[in-house]
């Protein structure tokens, strides 16, 4: 598929996803929204792939959902055509998926980057919900998952005033994994992303899965569906040959 508002590539197992409208600072709009999903899904299917990265550009990773094409949205057609639930797919998406921030994520673009599994900023990364300065909340889970990322205070702080977090507050935080230099954060991410697409692809997403309950159970629940999973595991060869590689000192050779 020819793709107008992103670039895709593949980097051995790793797909990368690259937003591309430089020219709104990658504001997220309805085509790139689903060429982004459509990448996702080519991904998703594609066995050779193990792990995902998305990225923007060194200005932006996206400055938020596209203000222009929003502006004339109505209700009650927002809620007929149901909009933002398909901008969700990214939360969706079953393998697992590195965001790698550098420069401005802002409004829906913090809200892409965080729902994804982890973020890597770059140094010059801007994190913020600044969407109460255009007269509307978050849509796209920033009450809720930057509250969870950051904790209540910091998340009502920037949900009510729209203040911006840099890399560092960010990294302190809890938001990101990891700050590093602007330049190295696409190698960084890339090299991150080859280590997991490394792994044995079904533990990974089903260690993603397993982590992920944690936000949506008890913990004596989520510790009971952990088990369960990680039993099962001991009846697919990966468990095997991981072990063996450990008592031989080898390398796993996994079956991805
Ligand atoms: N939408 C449309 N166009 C944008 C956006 C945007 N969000 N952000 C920047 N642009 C455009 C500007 O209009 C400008 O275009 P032009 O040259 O034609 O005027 C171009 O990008 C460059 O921008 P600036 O000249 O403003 O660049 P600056 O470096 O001076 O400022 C900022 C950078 C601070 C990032 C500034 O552009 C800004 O404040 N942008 C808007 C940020 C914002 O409010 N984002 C929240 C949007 S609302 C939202 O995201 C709702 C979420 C809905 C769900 C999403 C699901 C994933």
């Amino acid at each position: 598929m020819a793709y107008e508002t992103i670039l895709v590539e593949q980097h051995d197992r790793v797909g990368l996803i690259r937003l591309n409208r430089p020219q709104a600072l990658n504001a997220l709009n309805g085509q790139l929204i689903g060429e982004l999903n459509a990448a996702l899904d080519a991904f998703e299917q594609d066995r050779g792939i193990g792990c995902v990265v998305l990225t923007g550009s060194e200005k932006a990773f996206a400055a938020g959902a596209d203000i222009k094409e929003m502006q004339v949205f109505s209700y009650p057609a927002t809620y007929l055509d149901d909009f933002i639930t398909s901008w969700e797919r990214l939360s969706r998406t079953r393998k697992p998926v590195i965001a790698a921030v550098a420069g401005f994520a802002l409004g829906g673009g913090c809200e892409l980057a965080m729902m994804c599994d982890f973020i890597l900023a770059a140094d010059t990364a801007k994190f913020g919900q600044p969407e109460i300065k255009l007269g509307v909340m978050p849509g796209a889970g920033g009450t809720q998952r930057l509250t969870r990322f950051v904790g209540k205070s910091k998340a009502m702080e920037m949900c009510l005033t729209g203040r911006l977090m840099d890399a560092a507050e960010a990294e302190r935080a809890g938001l990101v994994s990891r700050v590093v230099p602007a330049a190295e954060l696409l190698d960084e991410a890339l090299k991150v992303a080859k280590v997991i697409a490394g792994m044995s692809t079904h533990v990974a997403m089903q260690t993603k899965e397993s982590v992920n309950r944690s936000y949506e159970t008890t913990l004596a629940e989520g510790i009971r569906f952990e088990r369960r999973v990680f039993q099962s595991q001991f009846g697919v060869a990966d468990q095997k040959e991981g072990m063996a590689a450990f008592i031989e000192k080898r390398p796993a050779k996994f079956d991805h």
